[in-house]
């Protein structure tokens, strides 16, 4: 039997590769993970902690936050502050940029969503925490959001940690993607998922379909053709996935392919997106293209995207490469005009076919 491979060990193994590491970097994605190890004790305890439910607030984009979400985003908050690692923070539960104080910055941005999918916490469906690290692009300007504003692909590290039947951390440091599960015995992440790769051309999508009447045409038309299955364009049936966890379906896509989309719609919340381009579009956008999948806005790919603000939303569609790139050539069909392509409006061919 082979040894198994701790993330610390993991962790020293890369910094090996790098000449002249510091170990700042090391020590930051350490730091990511006891943020991430103390998360999942709580997660576990459920109602034992006195952390379900609401929390009475709403956040920066104007959604209610669970206990849990403010939890969480403190621990992140308090084990970086000081760490030496970071020149600032930025989180879906804070409003402006998390200034670290001037003796304790480092070389690295830290973006996070501290709990994603956190209106699952109280039915016991997997959450998880996603991170992302960029360099600081200008260690000698003022901390602000101008320094965050930059396109995923600069990203230097991301993942995510799922709190599900068991506790795993999924990372790339930009050189494939590697999954570790925390053995509760011992207190460590365990390399048990070396080099994911996303297998092409699975049968199965991913899609909020309670908004399909505020859908662009290309939307519409890829799962119109999915839901019409063997007797459809496509030839094959397909299942169709939701948990509202992007955490969770992030992870059944990179193990079993598949794609998902959170596409931007018609609805005044949604014209650019739903998920958040910094903590959410951007690190999974990276993973997914690190094992080998597609991540797009439905028009280009995510990383590409030069952000604007720091709580900026995006289209999020990716997966399986093959069928995201159906999807965008779908949008460069149809959606030159939006919402009235000929085939697709409301008597179109394809609304009666879903
Ligand atoms: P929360 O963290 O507020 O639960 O949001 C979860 C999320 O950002 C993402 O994880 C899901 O994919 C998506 O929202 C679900 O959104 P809908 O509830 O609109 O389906």
């Amino acid at each position: 039997m082979t040894q198994e491979q701790t993330l610390t060990e993991f962790l020293i193994a890369e910094q090996r590769r790098v000449p002249g590491a510091t170990g700042n970097f090391t020590a930051l994605v350490n730091d990511i993970r006891l943020a991430c190890k103390r998360i999942a004790n709580l997660v576990g305890k459920g109602s034992l902690a006195d952390l379900a439910g609401k929390a009475g607030s709403v956040n920066v984009q104007g959604e209610d936050q669970a206990k849990l979400d403010i939890v969480a985003n403190r621990i992140f908050i308090e084990i970086h502050e000081r760490a030496g690692t970071l020149a600032g923070m930025v989180s879906e539960e804070l409003e402006d940029v998390w200034q670290i104080p001037e003796h304790s910055r480092g070389a690295y941005l830290l973006a996070f969503d501290p709990l994603d999918g956190s209106s699952n916490i109280d039915v016991n469906v997997s959450v998880g925490s996603i991170f992302s690290v960029l360099p600081n692009p200008d260690p000698a300007a003022e901390m602000g959001p101008a320094a965050f504003l930059q396109p995923g692909e600069r990203q230097v590290c991301a993942g995510y940690a799922i709190y599900g039947p068991t506790t795993m951390l999924v990372i790339s440091f930009g050189h494939g993607v590697h999954g570790f599960t925390l053995d509760r015995e011992i207190g460590e992440f365990v390399l048990t998922h070396p080099n994911v790769r996303i297998p092409d051309g699975a049968s199965e999508f991913a899609i909020n379909s309670s908004n399909s009447r505020f859908w662009e045409p290309a939307i519409t038309r890829y799962v119109d053709e999915c839901l019409a299955g063997s007797t459809g364009p496509r030839g094959r049936d397909f299942n169709m996935r939701w948990i509202a966890s992007l955490v969770a379906e992030a992870h059944r896509i990179l193990l079993r392919g598949g794609v998902f989309l959170y596409p931007r719609d018609d609805r005044a919340t949604a014209r650019s997106g739903k998920l958040r381009l910094l903590y959410e579009a951007n690190p999974i956008g990276f993973l997914i293209e690190q094992a080998g999948g597609r991540a797009s806005t439905g028009d280009r790919p995510v990383l590409e995207l030069r952000p604007t603000s720091i709580h900026q939303r995006t289209g999020l569609v990716f997966g399986s490469r093959t069928e995201v790139e159906i999807i965008e050539r779908y949008h460069r069909d149809h959606n030159v005009r939006r919402f009235d392509a000929p085939l697709f409006g409301s008597r179109g061919l394809f609304r009666g076919a879903g």
